[in-house]
C-alpha cells in the first residue's frame, strides 16, 4: 500500500507558493472545479444504475437535445462556483447567456467558461466524456468604490504620506468588487487564460490542467475520493502516431483539408510517414489519448459546419492552452487558436491540435493547396 502521495490539493499549494503575491483564490477555484467534477464522476459511474441515462426533454441553445447528465453536470458546476466568491460570470456551453452570480454573492475576479459535458452522445453508449474549464482574470470593473474601500484599517494602507504645507494622503488598495462580470470578462481571447484544463470520465475519472506552468494530470482514487498526481508535467510527443477526424465529412470538406488529412494517412508521396486513425467523437477522450500517446485531432470547416463544429470559448481556447503548454500546437487550420478574438459567447471555430509537427504539416499543406488555388482563380474550392 502506498503511503506517500500528492494530492491535488497539495501540489496546487506547492505550485501557489512559487507566487509571493498569490491570494490562493485561483486554487480554491481549482479545488471548486475538482470538487464538481468528483460529483458529476459519482453521477456518470451510476448511470446505468439510477434514471439519469437518456433526455431530459429540453433543448439546448445549439438546437441539441439535452441529455439528462447534461443538465446534472451544468447545474452541478454552476452551484460549485456561484457562491464562492471567486467568480464574476460565468460562461457555459449549455446557457445561451452569460451566467451572472447570483445578487447574494459576492462576485470575485475570475470568469469561468466551461463546457459541463462534452462528447455527450457517447453517454447512452457508456464511453468516455468528458468536462472542459476555462479561467480569466476579471477585467470589468463596473462597480463604484463603497465604504468598504474606505473603511480599512491602517495596516491595510498600501501607501501614506504628507505634504509639508498640510496635506495628509493615505492609499488603500480596493476590496470592494460590487459590479456583476460583464462580456468583456468571458469573451477574452485564449492567450489571456490563466488556468484550464478538463476532467475525463473514463476507465478512471483524470483531472488534467494548466496554470501556465506545464500541464499535470490527475487520477481519482475511488476509496479515498482524491484526485492523486498520476501525470506530471505531460509533455505531448512532437510527431504523434494517430490522428483523429470524422472521416464521413470527408466529402464536405474543402480540396486543402482534405489533401492535408490524405498527408496524414500517408497517400501523398514524399509526404509523412502513415498514421493510425483513432477516433472517438468525444472531444476529451480523443484529445487526452493523442496528448499522452502523441497525435492530431481535427474538426474542420465542412459544407454542414462552415465556421467548425467545436467552440472557441467552451472547447478550442482550453484545450489549445493546455497542447501549448505540453509543448504542442493548436490552430484553426492555419492561425493560432489562442490568438483569436472572440466576438460571442458560441462562436465556433475549426479546430487543429495536437503534436507540434503534425499540426504544422497541416497548416503548410492547407496554404499549399490554397496558394495553388489562388493562382487558378478561386481561392475556396469546394471538394465535390
Ligand atoms: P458531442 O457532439 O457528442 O457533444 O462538440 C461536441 C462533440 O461531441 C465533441 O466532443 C466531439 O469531438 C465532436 O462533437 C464529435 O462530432 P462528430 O459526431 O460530428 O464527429
Amino acid at each position: 500500500m502506498q503511503t506517500s502521495v500528492t494530492t491535488i490539493e497539495r501540489f496546487v499549494l506547492d505550485q501557489e507558493d512559487r507566487f509571493p503575491e498569490a491570494t490562493g483564490e485561483l486554487s480554491n477555484l481549482l479545488y471548486d472545479i475538482a470538487l464538481a467534477a468528483k460529483i458529476i464522476a459519482a453521477a456518470i459511474r451510476r448511470a446505468g444504475l439510477v434514471d439519469v441515462l437518456g433526455y431530459a426533454g429540453g433543448k439546448n441553445v445549439q438546437g441539441e437535445r439535452q441529455q439528462k447528465l447534461d443538465v446534472l453536470a451544468n447545474e452541478t458546476i454552476k452551484n460549485s462556483l456561484k457562491h464562492t466568491g471567486r467568480v464574476c460570470a460565468m460562461g457555459s456551453e449549455e446557457d445561451e447567456d452569460i451566467i451572472p452570480v447570483p445578487p447574494e454573492y459576492a462576485a470575485g475576479k475570475y470568469a469561468v467558461l466551461f463546457d459541463p459535458l462534452d462528447g455527450s452522445s457517447n453517454i447512452d453508449v457508456n464511453s468516455a466524456v468528458g468536462t472542459i474549464f476555462s479561467i480569466y482574470r476579471r477585467v470589468s470593473l463596473e462597480g463604484r468604490g463603497t465604504a468598504a474601500d474606505v473603511l480599512q484599517p491602517g495596516c491595510r494602507q498600501a501607501a501614506s504620506g504628507y505634504v509639508m504645507y498640510g496635506t495628509i494622503f493615505s492609499i488603500y488598495r480596493r476590496v470592494s468588487l460590487e459590479g456583476r462580470g460583464t462580456a468583456a470578462d468571458v469573451l477574452q481571447p485564449g492567450c489571456r487564460q490563466v488556468a484550464s484544463g478538463y476532467v475525463m470520465y473514463g476507465s478512471s475519472t483524470m483531472l488534467v490542467y494548466t496554470t501556465g506552468q506545464g500541464v499535470h494530470g490527475f487520477t481519482l482514487d475511488p476509496t479515498i475520493g482524491e484526485f492523486l498526481l498520476s501525470h506530471p508535467r505531460i509533455i505531448t510527443p512532437r510527431v504523434g502516431t494517430y490522428y483523429s477526424v470524422n472521416e464521413s465529412n470527408f466529402g464536405r470538406w474543402d480540396k486543402a483539408v482534405q489533401t492535408a488529412v490524405r498527408g496524414l494517412k500517408g497517400d501523398i508521396p514524399d509526404g509523412l510517414k502513415p498514421k493510425n486513425s483513432r477516433y472517438i467523437g468525444s472531444l476529451v477522450a480523443d484529445f487526452h489519448r493523442n496528448l499522452i500517446s502523441g497525435g492530431v485531432f481535427l474538426y474542420p470547416a465542412d459544407t454542414r459546419n462552415p465556421n467548425g463544429k467545436l467552440r472557441l470559448l467552451y472547447e478550442a481556447s482550453p484545450m489549445a492552452f493546455i497542447a501549448e503548454q505540453a509543448e504542442g500546437s493548436a490552430t484553426d487550420g492555419v492561425a493560432r487558436i489562442l490568438d483569436m478574438i472572440p466576438h460571442s459567447l458560441h462562436q465556433r471555430t475549426p479546430l487543429v491540435i495536437g503534436s507540434r509537427e503534425d499540426v504544422g504539416f497541416v497548416a503548410d499543406a492547407i496554404r499549399r493547396v490554397f496558394d495553388s488555388t489562388r493562382v487558378s482563380g478561386s481561392y475556396y474550392e469546394p471538394a465535390l
